[in-house]
């Protein structure tokens, strides 16, 4: 299914046009002091993580339309995303749910994913469903639960998830919890976090050493009243309380409207906290639209903080996990991921171009309108040619959506899996 030679083949009559905007814009940016280069450089180095559960159309209860073609297994996953790094060079890492990613041969997947150039970068736990067979229910919560049998079992899954992952190769830990409570009075707000609180250290004790445990905040959804861990301020406490290995997880869609985002991961990088990102796209919650489709400015300014942060001397350099997640309905998903990693790429470019120097200089004089002009020539510039000229170096496709229709990638997906394939539990 579309080999090296073919995305080639394909990108081919698209050269002509991209070398002549390269040019110009590299042109354009040198009269501005910026190697264009440089910044190619860099988005080739940016790696985003694809997450097994964004492969296959999500849907919502209200109904769910399948595209078909979608991965059956596992092992089909790791070849949708190895895929989608041939073409973009961008997504060399998956991140796993568990326990529908659950590995049967372990050897014979390190193998595949030794063979795609594929590492796993973070398992993730899922304590917000009741599996088959399991002994207790969450219905009243899991890490959180008044019940220390109902506790229990959710720490036991967490550390079998360490477990996989450290089998796997994986160096982070990803918990997003569904705890909360749906009326007044339902449930002690502070006795619920205090226990959620020791539940986690039960699960950072069995972690190894390099591993991070990243702990993921939500306002609400599926609890309306409360939510035990519904923002940074309570991940972040958490955090302290646990240990160096525990960082923070910003899912961008899992603010209310008009939170200041971009605040957050400069207070968090401050604090050295920072540990990953969930890109998505939102509009009034966690619907998981594509990354970039809706506050395209709003994502260059959160780039704008990190490559800020990246260049200040005075912070000590934690790691970042970039990752996506994602669920889509109407879209083939894998148009879908490549859009998203596009939307990235290009914020993070943009962010590249701001004049730091200027800018700082402007916010030290509290001049207002140059700091935000500074801002928007970064913001406004067409910075699709660096992205296209990455995926170029990287061996992948120009225009990664456009290779992959060209490509019939879908129907010929269709025909090897059919029409019905189902994929993940989401
Ligand atoms: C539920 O809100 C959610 O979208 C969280 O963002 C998790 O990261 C994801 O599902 C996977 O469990
Ligand atoms: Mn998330
Ligand atoms: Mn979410």
């Amino acid at each position: 299914m579309l080999t090296d030679q073919q995305i080639q083949d394909l990108n081919q009559p698209l050269l002509d046009d991209h070398q002549f905007r390269y040019q110009f814009l590299t042109e354009l940016l040198a009269r501005r002091g910026v190697e264009a280069p440089d910044v190619v450089q860099q988005l080739v180095a940016f790696q985003v993580a694809i997450p097994s559960w964004a492969l296959g159309t999500g849907g919502t209860r209200f109904g769910r339309y399948p595209l078909g073609g979608e991965p059956r297994s596992l092992e089909e996953k790791i070849q949708d995303v190895a895929l989608l790094n041939r073409l973009n060079g961008s997504s060399n890492s998956i991140s796993l749910h568990i326990p529908w990613d659950i590995p049967q041969d372990v050897p014979a997947l390190q193998q595949q994913l030794r063979e795609s150039g594929l590492t796993i970068d973070s398992m993730n736990s899922n304590t917000f469903q009741d599996q088959k067979n399991q002994p207790y229910s969450y219905k009243f919560g899991s890490l959180s639960s008044t019940e220390t049998a109902v506790r229990q079992q959710a720490i036991q899954h967490n550390i079998e998830c360490v477990e996989y992952g450290k089998q796997l190769g994986a160096k982070i830990h990803t918990v997003w919890l569904a705890d909360g409570s749906n009326f007044p009075g339902q449930q002690h707000l502070r006795r619920a976090y205090q226990r959620t609180a020791e539940s986690l250290a039960s699960i950072y004790e069995a972690m190894p050493s390099d591993m991070t445990m990243l702990i993921e905040y939500k306002p609400y959804e599926p609890h309306f009243y409360s939510t035990v861990i519904p923002d940074w301020g309570t991940s972040y406490s958490l955090c302290q309380y646990l240990g160096q290995q525990a960082q923070v997880l910003v899912d961008l869609g899992h603010h209310l409207p008009n939170t200041n985002i971009e605040q957050i991961v400069g207070r968090l990088k401050h604090f050295g906290r920072l540990g990953g990102f969930h890109f998505n796209g939102s509009m009034y919650g966690d619907d998981d639209l594509t990354t970039g489709s809706t506050k395209p400015f709003q994502l260059f300014l959160i780039f704008n903080e990190l490559v800020d942060a990246a260049q200040d001397q005075t912070l000590t350099e934690a790691a970042v996990a970039y990752m996506i997640d994602a669920s889509h309905n109407t879209k083939d998903p894998l148009e879908d991921l490549l859009q998203s990693v596009e939307s990235i790429l290009g914020a993070y470019a943009k962010a590249l171009l701001v004049d730091r120097a200027a800018l700082h200089e402007a916010q030290e004089s509290n001049d207002v309108v140059r700091a935000e002009e500074l801002l928007r020539d970064a913001f406004l510039t067409d910075v699709r040619p660096l992205v296209a000229e990455a995926y170029r170096q990287a061996g992948g496709a120009l225009s990664p959506v456009a290779v992959y229709r060209a490509g019939q990638v879908r129907e010929q997906l269709i025909q090897q899996r059919g029409k019905l394939s189902l994929s993940t539990g989401l």
